[in-house]
């Protein structure tokens, strides 16, 4: 379990206190001049060197998407632009560090932008944010103030600013393309891939677009080292990581932990085990929505990181761990999963704005039990066919949690759908 000294977000466990004076006590913007002397060149080499993979849910490593910026300017300028569009259900720790630890955020943004010679910097937050905007706005005003950012952040001679945007509630405007076309003032809609955002991103100037989670803990892993940071987890999962917690658990929380921590350990260790005890967990859904559930037995050795997710066709996704209990219609928890796709697709690739429709139609019966037993093997297929086929990833994210579903409860499925019919046929013999 990882120790309190090696915590980065120290003041998400009741301190509370957000303002610069508390953060510099607990050593934020200590040696931030120092660290930029050390060049553009030497950051970007110590984040790769510290293994950090994004924190928005892909895990794409954090160092190596940095060393995609042009290392000279042809003219245009380049952005850092964070993603606090933090709506993945299931998903709060971003809205964390910014309610509590907004200065680690606006340190690592300095850092960051400077690392890719970005001289602006938006933080794009979710519309309901709004205490967390606040809170947020409240910290960047106190750095201008301070001298930390600006015309000559931390007297380091680098030119600095940062603007906080807010979204209107739209879940697409996660996707770092249509994030872009939301800032720009356009309806969010993703952008085809590629090109990427380092090579034509925000105004088609070169642009990275980094999880809060991610630039959050840039500063500390500059400070202690990449080798403290690569010290925790195991190879190509390592750092700390932030898990939301929530679901039939005795205590929902957030918690800061080592990569690759079990399941088991994090549950037991922070939120007092699964409601009922450990026998009575039906499921996990161990990243968020996007990603599909694993069973119960499955969850007896699962391990909280990428790779070993991944090898069991989930994902660690945005570590938002969600716990089902034997109480649970899994049925019906996949089924507003499905409502919430269809929901949020923005509709401009057919398989996505048709397919979200259809499967959650099909899943709909399913709940209810009016459905043949074929339909289970269409729907899986149906799942396919959006799967890879969209321009962005919420294709895909519509489609997992139906695929874990039926690999996982397939005979919950068939149970409904037979007692349905049973009861069907009953009252028919009745009348
Ligand atoms: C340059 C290449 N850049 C990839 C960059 C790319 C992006 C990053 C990851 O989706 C997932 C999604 C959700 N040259 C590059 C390159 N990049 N190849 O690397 O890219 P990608 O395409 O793997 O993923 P993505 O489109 O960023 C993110 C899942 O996360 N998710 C959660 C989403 C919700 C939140 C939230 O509420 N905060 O994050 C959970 O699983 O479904 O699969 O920057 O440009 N050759
Ligand atoms: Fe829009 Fe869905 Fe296509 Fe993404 S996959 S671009 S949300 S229609």
């Amino acid at each position: 379990m990882l120790k309190d000294q090696d915590r980065i977000f120290t003041n998400l466990y009741g301190m509370h206190d957000r303002s610069l004076a508390g953060a510099k006590k607990r050593g934020h913007w200590n040696g931030t001049k120092e660290i930029l002397a050390r060049g553009r060149e030497a950051i970007v080499n110590e984040m790769k060197a510290s293994g950090l993979r994004g924190r928005g849910g892909a895990g794409f490593p954090t160092g190596l998407k940095w060393s995609f910026m042009p290392k000279q300017s042809d003219g245009r300028p380049s952005y850092l632009v964070v993603n606090a569009d933090e709506s993945e259900p299931g998903t709060c720790k971003d809205r964390e560090i910014m309610r509590h630890d907004p200065h680690t955020l606006i340190e690592g943004c300095l850092i960051a932008s400077f690392a890719m010679g970005a001289n602006a910097c938006y933080i794009y937050i979710r519309g309901e944010y709004i205490r967390e905007r606040e809170a947020l706005q409240a910290a960047i005003d106190e750095a201008y103030e301070a001298g930390l950012i600006g015309k000559n952040a931390c007297k380091s001679g680098f030119e600095f600013d940062l603007y906080v945007h807010h979204g209107a509630g739209a879940y697409i405007c996660g996707e770092e393309t249509a994030l872009l076309e939301s800032l720009e003032g356009k309806k969010g809609m993703p952008r085809m891939k590629p090109p990427f955002p380092a090579g034509a991103g925000l105004y088609g100037c070169p642009t990275t677009v980094n999880n809060v989670e991610s630039i959050a803990v840039v500063p500390t892993i500059l400070r202690r080292g990449a080798d403290w940071f690569a010290s925790f987890g195991r190879p190509n999962n390592t750092g700390t990581k932030l898990f939301a917690i929530s679901g039939h658990v005795e205590n929902p929380c957030v918690v800061e932990e080592e990569m690759s921590i079990s399941l088991r350990e994090l549950l037991d260790k922070h939120c007092g085990g699964v409601r009922g005890g450990w026998d009575n967990l039906k499921a996990v859904i161990p990243g968020g929505s996007s990603v599909p559930c694993l069973p119960g037995s499955v969850c007896d050795d699962a391990i909280m990181d990428f790779d070993w997710l991944r090898e069991q066709k989930s994902g660690l996704g945005t570590a938002a761990v969600i716990v089902m209990d034997q109480s649970t219609d899994i049925i019906k928890a996949i089924w507003r999963l499905s409502k919430f796709y269809k929901h949020e697709s923005c509709g401009q690739c057919t398989p996505c704005r048709e397919g979200t429709g259809w499967m959650m139609r099909v899943m709909d019966r399913l709940v209810r039990g009016e459905a043949e037993v074929e339909e289970i093997d269409l729907l899986f297929d149906v799942t396919k066919q959006v799967e890879g086929h969209t321009i962005c990833a919420l294709g895909d994210a519509a489609a997992w949690p139906i695929q874990g579903l039926i690999r996982h409860f397939r005979g919950e499925i068939e149970d409904r759908i037979k007692a349905q019919r049973t009861g069907r046929r009953g009252a028919i013999a009745a009348e």
